[in-house]
């Protein structure tokens, strides 16, 4: 495609007092999104995970090739297997394929090979990386895919949140169960990250630990 430019029309300016508060405002909102482990099963319409998705899709990403592929499960005979195989690999990690300091990592967090929530919550949202894209019936290389698949599932995650629903990610390792499970078994795609959204449990916890945020001076210098 030859290259064609278009005004940018939906920049918006703010005031800079505005900016500031809408800065801070972002951060109180996004520091509000924790990693939750128990689900509510009330449904949540289809709709929603529709925009969240799309949001994701906006994602900036090599060459705008749009390495990624989103399977939304709300089924639960499917959530059901993927609950049966995730927990069958999660059972040998815990079981010592982890390893020791990996497993030790994990304590604080209090997690374990059993993983109700994948068939409690109502939706799972696998995230698939390509190596390729189709244009046109054509093949064409995609590029920065794991960069790229990442911004993306962050945008999917803010967008989730945003919308007013708990959230988890999730990685059984090794996750090549989940491409057969979406139907996606193939050798330009793979599993990349599993998404849980839905409203919390009543009773839904978080790890003190994962509060433990560290400072601006500890994740930044200045220049
Ligand atoms: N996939 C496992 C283990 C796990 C790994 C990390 I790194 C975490 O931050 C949390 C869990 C599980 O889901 O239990």
């Amino acid at each position: 495609m030859s290259e064609q430019h278009l005004p940018l029309t939906d920049f918006i300016e703010y005031p800079q007092d505005e900016m500031i508060k809408r800065a801070e405002e972002n951060y109180q909102q996004v520091k509000r999104r924790h990693s939750i482990r128990k689900f509510s099963d009330r449904a949540v319409p289809q709709e929603i995970i529709e925009q969240c998705i799309l949001a994701a899709g906006t994602a900036p990403n090599g060459a705008n090739h749009q390495p990624w592929h989103f399977v939304a499960i709300n089924n639960p005979s499917v959530k059901s297997q993927i609950r049966e195989q995730a927990e069958a690999i999660e059972q040998a990690f815990y079981g010592g394929r982890g390893g020791e300091e990996w497993l030790d990592n994990l304590k604080p967090l209090g997690t374990n090979a059993n993983k109700p929530y994948l068939e409690h919550a109502p939706w799972l949202i696998a995230v698939f990386t390509k190596k390729r894209s189709e244009d046109n019936g054509e093949q064409k290389q995609n590029y920065y895919v794991h960069e790229s698949v990442g911004i993306a599932t962050g945008f999917l995650l803010q967008a989730l949140h945003n919308a007013g629903l708990g959230t988890l990610t999730h990685t059984p390792k090794p996750m090549s169960f989940l491409s057969k499970v979406c139907g996606r078994d193939n050798d330009n795609e793979r599993p990349y990250m599993l998404i849980v959204a839905g409203y919390p449990a009543e009773d839904a916890t978080v790890p003190a630990h994962a509060l433990e945020k560290k400072s601006l001076e500890e994740i930044c210098d200045f220049l």
